[in-house]
């Protein structure tokens, strides 16, 4: 029999250059079961006037990079002229195209654009999970997989190869011919320790790069764990932890060593692999004996790393232990400063205490540091802003970033910007963390969030005697842009040369 062709759909923000594990560990999937597997990436396609981590050079987060260091240029080409080339050359049996919430809208025009009207479409992803009421009823979409996608889509195209009905595929939702849509229950969440090994062989080479402080590195994503203990309200995490947990599922679940191990060893030897990026939403909630032997096996490898964890999990001996396995960066969430907002509004329980003794630590070690925060919560005030500020100004890092919040669905702040009336019901609007606010606040307007994100750095940064410069270099308009190009000189020459 032929072998059925499957065309995996991964629209992207331009640049935004990590690999996904999921699509990589989608095809590996099918090529087990044997299929055919080609992948569209829109990556690297110019979608955007400028890119995130343009974005993000231009708000002083990250130092200048070129990604033509590494041969990348960016494709001119029509990104929806190319998917409807490769659709009509390869002619895919079954498409399915993976989307989260500031994706999905390019999702739904690649499909509309090209000719796929009797090709079946799955729509998977956390946009699809999150928000599959809304999504399924595009008319773009044929099957919604809701949760994970490993089992259900291998089960989907075997039954769909060998002409068998489909309808009952745990995890999916199947749209009919007459309208009515089939809603099948959630399957148990995957052992992760017995999938097989994520394939990035079905990106573009070039992929693999990914800038870091303005180098481009040779980037593994290695996913360590799946899902979040944690239950912060501006992330997706507890959404899904309780999606599968109102069916009695545990989501959360951590990989053995050994399974690590064995990905490493299989992703150096098929790729040149200059960095890991340690794919865990908290790296250190590990206990400090597991720590241990993770470390002792890396020393194989050696290879710089990035990872990310939250304050509460740092620790004098885990720090230690981290240097020595030669972490190059992790990435710390504050979010906000404000000690009893954080706790209230974001459900972050630490002190702004701990958070200082936390950097200390860091500092020791000489580790370096990217803190993320958040500006534009729901009732967020100018002052909290500053508390923000005020508190990243105690701490000592080299990259201090500061997003806008924006409110994705199935979000707990979502459901409460609604409530207040900061955003409509069936908005479904989002702009990119890098981006504008999508909330229309009377306390903080979306002119003013702008003006503190782009100067943010700067307020951190800068001595207080540069204050006053700084607020005019808030005003979004020419004067205030004048002064915020003189002061972005001054930092870029003072931090990042
Ligand atoms: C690693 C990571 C990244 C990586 C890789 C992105 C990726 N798509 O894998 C990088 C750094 C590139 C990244 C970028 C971004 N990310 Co991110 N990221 C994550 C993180 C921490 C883990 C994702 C992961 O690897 N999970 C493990 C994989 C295996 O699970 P999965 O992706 O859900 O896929 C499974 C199912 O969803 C399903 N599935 C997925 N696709 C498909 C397709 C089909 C056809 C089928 C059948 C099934 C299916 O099967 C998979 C296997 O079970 C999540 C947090 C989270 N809770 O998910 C945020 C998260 C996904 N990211 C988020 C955001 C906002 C972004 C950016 C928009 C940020 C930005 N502006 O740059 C971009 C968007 C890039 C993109 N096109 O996806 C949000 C999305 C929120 C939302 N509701 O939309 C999340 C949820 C974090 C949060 N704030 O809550 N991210």
């Amino acid at each position: 029999m032929e072998q059925l062709k499957i065309l995996l759909v991964y629209p992207n923000l331009m640049l935004v250059s990590l690999l996904p594990n999921n699509i990589a560990l989608l095809s590996a999937c099918l090529k087990k079961d044997g299929f055919d597997v080609r992948v569209f990436d829109t990556t690297l396609y110019k979608t955007t006037e400028k890119t995130n981590d343009e974005m993000r050079v231009e708000r002083m987060q990250v130092r200048r990079f070129n990604i033509k260091d590494v041969g990348i240029e960016v494709k001119k080409q029509d990104v929806y002229e190319d998917f409807a080339k490769v659709v009509k050359e390869y002619k895919p049996d079954l498409i399915g195209v993976s989307v989260v919430d500031d994706t999905v809208e390019m999702g739904l025009s690649l499909i509309k654009k090209a000719d796929c009207k009797n090709i079946p479409v799955v729509f998977g992803g956390v946009h699809a999970t999150l928000n599959a009421e809304e999504l399924i009823k595009k008319e773009q979409v044929d099957i919604l997989c809701i949760g994970e996608g490993e089992e259900a889509l291998i089960k989907l195209c075997n039954y769909f190869r060998d002409n068998l009905p489909y309808d009952y595929i745990k995890n999916l939702w199947i749209k009919k011919s007459n309208g009515t849509i089939i809603k099948n229950e959630l399957r148990p969440p995957v052992n992760l320790n017995t999938l097989p090994f994520e394939d990035f062989s079905v990106f573009e080479k070039q992929r693999i790069f990914r800038p870091m402080q303005g180098k481009m590195l040779a980037m593994i994503p290695i996913n360590f764990d799946r899902g979040c203990p944690f239950r912060c309200t501006f992330c997706d995490a507890p959404t899904l932890f309780d999606l599968y947990r109102e069916r009695g599922f545990g989501y959360y679940r951590v990989k053995s060593i050994e399974r690590i191990y064995e990905e490493m060893k299989y992703q150096t030897s098929r790729f040149p692999v200059s960095y890991f990026y340690f794919n865990s939403e908290t790296f250190l909630s590990m206990p400090v004996k597991k720590l241990k032997e993770f470390a002792e096996m890396y020393s194989e490898f050696g290879l710089p790393f990035w990872c990310q964890t939250r304050i509460e999990t740092i620790t004098n001996e885990k720090i230690k232990i981290l240097k020595e396995m030669n972490c190059d960066r992790i990435s710390i969430g504050i979010e906000h400063g404000n000690e009893e907002f954080r706790k209230k509004m974001l459900h972050k329980n630490f002190t702004n205490k701990q958070a200082i003794e936390a950097f200390k630590i860091l500092n020791k070690y000489n580790m370096k540091i990217s803190v993320n925060n958040m500006i534009g919560f729901p009732d967020e005030t100018r002052e909290l802003v500053f508390d923000t500020i005020n508190l990243n100004r105690k701490i000592k890092t080299d990259s201090v970033n500061g997003f806008v919040f924006q409110p994705y669905c199935g979000t707990y702040l979502r459901d409460y910007s609604i409530k207040k009336g900061y955003l409509s019901s069936d908005s479904t609007k989002i702009d990119n963390p890098i981006g504008s606010s999508v909330l229309n606040m009377p306390q903080l307007s979306k002119e003013e969030i702008e003006g503190f994100l782009r100067t943010f750095a700067l307020y951190v940064q800068l001595p207080e005697k540069y204050y006053p410069k700084i607020k005019e270099a808030e005003q979004l308009n020419e004067k205030g842009n004048l002064v915020l190009e003189e002061l972005r000189e001054i930092f870029f020459d003072r931090y990042f040369k």
